[in-house]
């Protein structure tokens, strides 16, 4: 199907857009983040937050894709609720509404009457028309109809990040630690059937700045695995001869010990999920390993069709290792993403459980898995 590829770049441009607006806006910069509570909120940190930006990106994404392929209604999927608190304390639903006028009114039920500027640039960039100018994409037909299809989006990864805005963080051979770099916007698709991840669109909003106006500049990376089908806007990088290894700050002192066992240096740290797997794209790192149930389906399903195209892809770590301690010589588990985890809840039915392994090139998830399963059990890795 030509045509999906092209609009699920042109939605996280939007969503880049909308992103930075919120960073470059006072007014949105001084709106309180909304407080998750319950199974809304991540363990993986003692408060988690939601932005305007977070909850109106990921409606934005949901109502063009919706609009141009209606056969994607009802399986467009993402993080957030679309609810978010108003100025007086109420809850207002986030929606794109039919015009630009509407929008803007909706937006100042969360910002404030006073904040008209900051609401119509908002909604002006919501309703604007993308006009991507990458001949490349229009050539390419992945194949695949949008009636097999899934979607999943992480309007903004990294959140935690967004919100401090730290813009001058230094990277560390090449990786950035900490900062807005991380922040990213995420976009996968899925096969409805198999729940295989077959197109993603990684789009890094914060990605370098305007030397002489200081302005954020973005880009973006897409791939395409489907049938026999590998496309991808990034090259396979080379293969280090002993895999570096980069790892949530989360990780526990096992798993750090256990791979920087492996020859390829200290293990690099970083934030954010999408990140990690974006530097194992890239080419900065040669894994990324997770032990922890802390990421879910829209955090991996894109870059992992990125993965995918570049000819590797993303273990289940906790079956991975079982596979492998029962003898098993096929190729291990790979997430999927159409399913959710029997006899859970809210976002926690589609949490990665089992943790995962994000690879480029095979003999480096083996080393991986060889040098953790030493270890035990995935219950042990986070001892
Ligand atoms: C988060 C975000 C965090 C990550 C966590 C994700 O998603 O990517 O940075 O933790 O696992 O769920 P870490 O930085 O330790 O890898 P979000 O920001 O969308 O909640
Ligand atoms: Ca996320
Ligand atoms: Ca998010």
């Amino acid at each position: 199907m030509a045509g999906l590829l092209p609009a699920l770049v042109a939605v996280s441009q939007k969503a880049a857009e909308v992103a930075r607006l919120c960073r470059a806006e006072e007014p949105l910069l001084r709106l309180r983040p909304a407080e998750k509570s319950g199974p809304e909120r991540n363990a993986r940190f003692q408060r988690d937050f939601k932005t305007l930006a977070d909850v109106l990106i990921q409606e934005l994404i949901k109502h063009d894709l919706g609009t141009q392929f209606p056969e994607l209604r009802g399986h467009i999927h993402g993080e957030e609720s679309s609810e978010f608190r108003d100025a007086q304390g109420g809850t207002v639903t986030v929606r794109v509404c039919a015009t630009p006028g509407d929008t803007v009114a909706l937006l100042l039920a969360v910002l404030g009457p006073e904040q008209t500027r900051a609401a119509e640039l908002l909604a002006e960039a919501v309703h604007r028309e993308v006009t991507l100018g990458d001949t490349e994409l229009d050539g390419i037909d992945p194949g695949v109809s949008p009636g097999d299809l899934g979607i999943w989006i992480d309007p903004i990864d990294s959140t935690n990040e967004f919100i401090g805005g730290r813009e001058d963080v230094a990277p560390i051979d090449g990786i950035a630690p900490e900062g807005l770099r991380s922040a990213l916007v995420l976009v996968g698709a899925f096969d409805r059937h198999s729940g295989v991840p077959v197109l993603g669109v990684i789009n890094e909003p914060f990605f370098q700045r305007d030397p002489q106006t200081h302005r954020w500049q973005g880009r973006y990376h897409w791939g395409v695995a489907h049938g026999d089908t590998r496309l991808c806007s990034l090259s396979p990088p080379l293969p280090r001869p002993r895999p570096r290894v980069v790892l949530s700050r989360a990780e526990s002192a096992a798993v750090r010990g256990a791979l920087g066992s492996l020859g390829g240096g200290p293990p690099l740290l970083a934030a954010g999920a999408g990140y990690k797997l974006l530097c194992v794209a890239l080419g900065l790192a040669d894994a990324f390993v997770l032990s922890l149930p802390t990421t879910f389906a829209w955090d991996s399903c894109a870059p992992h069709a990125i993965l995918r195209a570049l000819g590797g892809g993303v273990v289940a770590l906790e079956g991975a290792l079982r596979a492998r301690r029962a003898g098993g010589t096929g190729e291990p588990p790979e997430l999927r993403y159409h399913r959710p985890e029997p006899g859970q809840t809210g976002p926690q039915s589609w949490a990665n459980r089992g943790g995962l392994v994000a690879f480029v090139h095979p003999p480096h998830l083996r080393a991986v898995l060889a040098a953790l399963g030493e270890l035990g059990e995935l219950g042990e890795l986070g001892e």
